[in-house]
């Protein structure tokens, strides 16, 4: 991981791809080993350039239910095994929950992405522990209701101060300094207006001393803004993240690899 922070410094960018590890991920009629598909889903990414791979056993879209301990585990743990036994590929977690943490970190995850930026009891000291990076992100309300009626006074203040805040705990708790990287929170109880003003004033977020992650892949924020159905947001998404690279963010979390990647070559080619 620590390489993919030094590229950072010198321009680069890092692409990480999402593997969802839900139980209609990956259903074609239940014919097909699931482990097995997530593990070709996994070497194609990294085939296509992305240098980590996001794991998600608990789905955090908008109006998206919990999941249980013991059914995240069960979702996450056997993939990252089975994807250590055949690539070297970074791993990050996508998980709020500590327990979920430990036991993907001990099981060869590098990194580790949280939704709820380490709030969980535990969350901090597991991450302290391991001395792994940890993504930040913002998000308003919790997703079952987040996007039904977003408040904010000024959204880029709100959301930057929230993650000052949350890098200072993690600082407190012992994690390295160096090991943070911060997120806004695309759709994450924000309206369209809120995400354009996120995107636009991108450079305030940059200007925090830590890396900045985008994760704005077929959000519905392109459906709103463009009338396109999940589906049919590729443009949208491979062009924000390339106007985001150019406002300084340098992490981006995608389904779409192969073709982000071209965008960011490209922006940086210019940059
Ligand atoms: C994000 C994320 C999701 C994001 C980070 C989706 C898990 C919703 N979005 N993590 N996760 N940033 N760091 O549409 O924007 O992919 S789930």
């Amino acid at each position: 991981m620590q390489k993919l922070f030094n590229k950072i410094r010198s321009n680069h960018w890092v692409v990480m791809g999402i593997l969802n590890v839900t139980p209609d991920s990956f259903s074609d009629g239940g014919e097909f080993d699931q482990l097995d598909k997530a593990l070709q889903r996994a070497l194609q990414m990294q085939q296509e350039g992305a240098q980590v791979i996001d794991i998600g056993g608990e789905s955090t879209r908008p109006g998206a239910v919990m999941v249980s301990l013991d059914e995240e585990l069960a979702r996450v743990i056997p993939v990252i095994e089975k994807i250590r036994q055949h690539s070297d590929v970074a791993i990050s977690i996508d998980t709020s929950k500590p327990q979920v943490m430990r036991e993907a970190l001990a099981a060869g995850a590098s990194m580790v992405n949280d939704v709820n930026a380490l709030c969980a009891d535990g969350a901090l000291a597991v991450c302290a522990e391991f001395d792994v990076p940890v993504c930040l992100m913002h998000k308003q309300g919790e997703p079952e209701t987040m996007q039904d009626n977003p408040q904010y006074q000024d959204v880029v203040a709100e959301v930057s101060q929230y993650l000052a805040m949350r890098a200072d705990a993690c600082i407190d708790a012992g994690i390295s300094k160096k090991n943070i990287i911060i997120d806004p929170g695309f759709g994450f109880g924000k309206s369209l207006e809120n995400n354009l003003s996120l995107l636009k004033e991108m450079p305030r977020f940059c200007a925090m001393p830590y890396p900045v992650l985008v994760g704005v892949s077929r959000k519905s924020m392109f459906g709103m803004l463009l009338g396109r159905e999940v589906d049919q947001r590729l443009v949208a998404s491979t062009t924000a993240a390339a106007i985001a690279y150019q406002k300084g963010a340098r992490f981006f979390r995608v389904h779409d690899v192969a073709q982000t990647c071209d965008a960011l070559k490209l922006s940086e080619a210019v940059a």
